[in-house]
């Protein structure tokens, strides 16, 4: 009699494969089936929605109405804001919404932060999100990302302000991001190793790619808009003029911090974004860009610098506060330390 409860081992094995879903995954590193895990499982599988619900939109760039172009509108950051901007942001939100998980959105694009009521009694968190990093590449259909970073909802904020976002880096519960790229690819960590996922539209959902990634303790590329070169202070420029006589270096600059960090998150390396003249501190933020990348590379093994504090360690004086960027494998991170205390 056939046993019906087994396949062929090839079979059993792709079942296995595509039924460690991300929400799977997450209840997996936690290990427990308690309400936490439950509800961190659940919003994690929402952001995942997300993600599914951007990539489905960037996949009809020029052939839909509004996913290319601008909305004629400036952001909180002075920025053109792009229609797939303000799509991707209210993605976020309507992902939340009804969810009864997260009380407060924060975002690049929105002044304040968003609170959905009827989720703060129970709603234990807060998500803090660039809904597309790398803006200027959706016209180009180049790479693009999402960047999150989860938080614990202290108290009910009354203000409005939002104080108690403007805490150090290692007051996160979880980050990650998701790469609009040749495939979408889904990374987090919620403290215990990055893991990688994989969009298979077939079936609509984030399947295992790799678990526990390490990266590389020193890679060869570096990572950094060097149109800024003359906007620098003299010893980032020594360090970059460095790696310029070093042979075997590979200079990769995506435009998109997201897609930067991927590849130097598998294959080594650091990725700079300076202070500049005019803009010491740089122009990434630290809340929604920096912090949950320093997150993740930190869980990898790497690290995260402002060049003078680690990233993780930076406590912001207000929610769109930005930070001078230095993040990859640790001996390149040192070794870029090495010319700036010089
Ligand atoms: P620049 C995109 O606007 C972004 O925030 C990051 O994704 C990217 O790394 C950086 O800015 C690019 O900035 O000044 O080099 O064009």
């Amino acid at each position: 009699m056939l046993d019906s409860t087994k396949l062929n081992p090839a079979d059993e094995i792709v079942l296995g494969r595509d039924f460690m879903t991300l929400s799977q995954h997450v209840l997996s590193q936690i290990g427990t089936f308690s309400a936490e895990a439950y509800d961190l499982s659940a919003l994690m599988g929402r952001i995942g929605l997300a993600g599914k619900t951007i990539a489905r939109h960037l996949s009809r760039a020029g052939l839909v109405e509004n996913v290319l172009g601008v909305t004629g509108e400036v952001n909180v950051q002075g920025e053109a804001v792009k229609n797939m901007d303000r799509y991707a942001n209210r993605v976020f939100l309507r992902a939340f919404e009804q969810s009864g998980l997260v009380c407060r959105l924060a975002s690049e694009e929105m002044e304040k932060p968003y609170y959905i009521p009827e989720n703060c009694p129970i709603g234990r968190y807060t998500l803090l999100y660039d809904p597309i990093d790398g803006s200027s590449n959706i016209d180009v259909n180049l790479a693009i990302g999402s960047i999150f970073s989860i938080r614990q909802q202290e108290g009910n904020d009354e203000s409005g302000e939002a104080l108690d976002l403007l805490q150090s880096g290692r007051k996160q519960i979880g980050a990650g991001y998701i790469l609009y790229g040749t495939s979408t690819m889904f990374i987090y960590s919620l403290g215990k190793g990055v893991h990688a996922f994989t969009l298979d539209p077939s079936i609509g959902e984030f399947i295992l790619f790799q678990e526990h990634i390490k990266i590389p303790n020193k890679g060869s590329v570096y990572s950094v808009n060097e149109g800024n070169f003359w906007q620098w202070d003299e010893p980032m420029r020594e360090y970059v003029r460095y790696m310029h006589r070093q042979v075997g270096n590979t200079a990769r600059y995506s435009g998109a911090l997201v897609a930067d960090i991927h590849r130097i998150l598998f294959q080594g390396g650091v990725f700079l974004y300076p202070g500049m003249v005019g803009h010491e501190d740089g122009k990434l933020r630290l809340l929604y860009e920096s912090a949950p990348l320093a997150f993740l590379i930190e869980q990898a093994g790497g690290r995260a610098t402002t060049g003078l504090q680690e990233i993780l360690d930076v406590i912001p004086d207000r929610l769109h506060a930005r930070t001078p960027l230095i993040i990859g494998s640790s001996e390149n991170v040192k070794e870029v330390e090495s010319f700036l205390n010089k």
